[in-house]
């Protein structure tokens, strides 16, 4: 009991330190209730009202507590018995974790390593209760007595079980406040509804990612080891500084707003040429712009530092929050509430700029101030004061250094300049002339916009590269840069092999 408690102790403690949605346990839990037939969920409800969840999680300890007293008599009669049955039970969890909507390779992972350290405490116990029984009381080479390290390892095992547990307890408590609040809210309907999303504007090739990001597929960054959790009946918003009021607003107030509806894709300044660190989704929020001339900010203010519970901060320029763009206090995304990894209850989005001057999650306060008076977060680490996204392209299809068959081959991806938006794309092979790529209609150029050629190729192997030109103008940097101190350039290059 005392090796499988402390694993999956272990397992709960890991997740909520990373991610609450990482939890085994919750896993297990949720396919139990997605399980079990209507009747006895009704049974459950009638029988324990409101504490159904805590019944079913003492359940789940007296499931597990039996497992562990069955697996440690056989693992004690015979050696790997007990380690085969946590085996058994660790594929049923794994199966449980593949079933829920947020599976994820890290949840997979997490409850793997659940059920391995399950198995290896199980031996080392075993085997020290083995030793208890086979090796001589008083060892002659004077190391402790094999009884003594049993019992040692057995009151570690229970105290790491008992506290982390209860850590862990809490951790779930509080983050089971903000995941109740968040699964009672309905979103008011938009009072500017974002336009309808244009036939033809997603290619829908294997290997591309889906013009709208789904939630669970969006990138996560952030400085945050434990995913903060704020209750939205709590949460307020203060508008300070240089401004002529100061400006309160609770979550209520904020959902009373006219609120706007937008497609935004946003990006992280880390994102590597090619790389995966940019999302695209409809948020739901209400114009920064609103607020900030509720507080009216005073003259000489260039800086709008934008504060989370956790501390963190983003310098924006003021103008930008001001020039009509739809920069957002988003309380939606992709039709919910933000989801807790995404700044749950509250969080900006603006287009045009890296997440990390614009895209405060768990937002709190909105400092109003100069750029010569203030720094925010990641200034003093080496990354720019100003942080405009770079145009930006990317080919998805094919994958690179993946064999293709010679003929027309298809060339997709995605390419983006926020704010702007995507004029041309173009690609080339093997630094030939550049050839212009068919462009789907944007869904604004605060998207990105999605390109697809197809190119008549034979056997032999390729460097294919793209660049994109925005609707300024302005021709993608071709020069290689790296990520800091302000976003990176260079091309998207690929190899392709082409087979006969
Ligand atoms: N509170 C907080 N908000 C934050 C950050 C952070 O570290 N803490 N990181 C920013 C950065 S660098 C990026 S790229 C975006 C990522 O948003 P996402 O995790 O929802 O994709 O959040 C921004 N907001
Ligand atoms: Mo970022």
């Amino acid at each position: 009991m005392v090796a499988v408690g402390s694993a999956a102790v272990l397992g709960e403690l890991l997740a909520g330190f990373f991610s609450p949605a990482l939890s085994p346990v919750t896993a297990v839990g949720g396919a139990v209730i997605d399980a079990v037939p209507p009747g006895v969920k009704d049974w459950a409800v009638a029988l324990f009202g409101t504490a159904d969840k805590v019944a079913l999680l003492a359940g789940m300890a007296l499931v597990i507590a039996v497992l562990g007293a069955v697996a440690g008599t056989m693992e004690y009669r015979r050696r790997f018995a007990g380690v085969a049955l946590v085996g058994v039970f660790g594929l049923v969890g794994l199966a449980a974790v593949l079933t829920r909507a947020q599976a994820n390779a890290a949840a997979v992972l997490l409850a793997a390593l659940t059920a391995a350290a399950a198995g290896i405490l199980l031996r080392l116990l075993v085997g020290r209760l083995g030793n208890w029984r086979t090796l001589p009381p008083e060892p002659a080479n004077g190391a402790a007595p094999a009884r003594r390290r049993f019992l040692q390892a057995l009151a570690g095992g229970a105290v790491f079980t008992v506290m982390g547990g209860a850590v862990a307890a809490i951790w779930r408590g509080a983050a089971a406040v903000a995941t109740e609040a968040r699964s009672r809210i309905t979103l008011p309907a938009p009072a500017s509804p974002a336009a309808a999303i244009p036939a033809g504007a997603e290619a829908g090739f294997a290997g591309m990612q889906p013009l709208v990001t789904p939630n669970g597929d969006f990138y996560r960054i952030d400085t945050a080891l434990t995913v903060p959790v704020v209750d939205p009946a709590t949460w307020v918003l203060k508008v300070t500084g240089m401004v002529e009021r100061e400006v309160e607003l609770t979550f209520t107030d904020l959902l009373a707003k006219p609120l706007t509806e937008r497609h935004i894709t946003i990006a992280c300044v880390s994102n590597t040429v090619g790389g995966d660190l940019i999302g695209n989704a409809l948020w739901l929020g209400w114009p920064v712009q609103e607020l900030l001339e509720l507080a009216g900010p005073k003259p000489g203010a260039d800086m709008v530092v934008s504060r989370s519970v956790d501390g963190w901060t983003a310098g924006t320029p003021l103008e930008v929050l001001q020039d009509g763009r739809d920069a957002l206090l988003a309380v939606g995304m992709n039709g919910e509430p933000l989801p807790l990894e995404h700044g749950f209850p509250v969080r900006l989005v603006v287009p045009g700029l890296y997440g990390y001057v614009s895209a405060t999650k768990w937002v709190t306060e909105l400092n109003i101030t100069k750029f010569a008076d203030d720094t925010a977060y990641w200034t003093p680490r080496g990354w720019s004061e100003r942080g405009p996204i770079k145009i930006s392209s990317r080919i998805d299809v094919p994958r690179t250094g993946r064999p293709v068959k010679a003929g027309t081959l298809m060339f997709a991806g995605v390419a983006w300049a926020q704010h702007t938006g995507i004029g041309t794309v173009e690609l080339r092979v093997n630094r030939g002339p550049w050839q212009r790529t068919e462009l789907a209609e944007g869904i604004s150029p605060d998207t990105w916009y999605q390109w697809k050629l197809g190119v008549d190729m034979t056997e032999g192997q390729y460097e294919v590269q793209v660049r994109a030109t925005d609707l300024a103008g302005e021709v993608q940097d071709g020069q290689v840069r790296p990520v800091a101190p302000d976003g990176a350039t260079g091309f998207h290059t690929i190899r392709v092999d082409v087979t006969p």
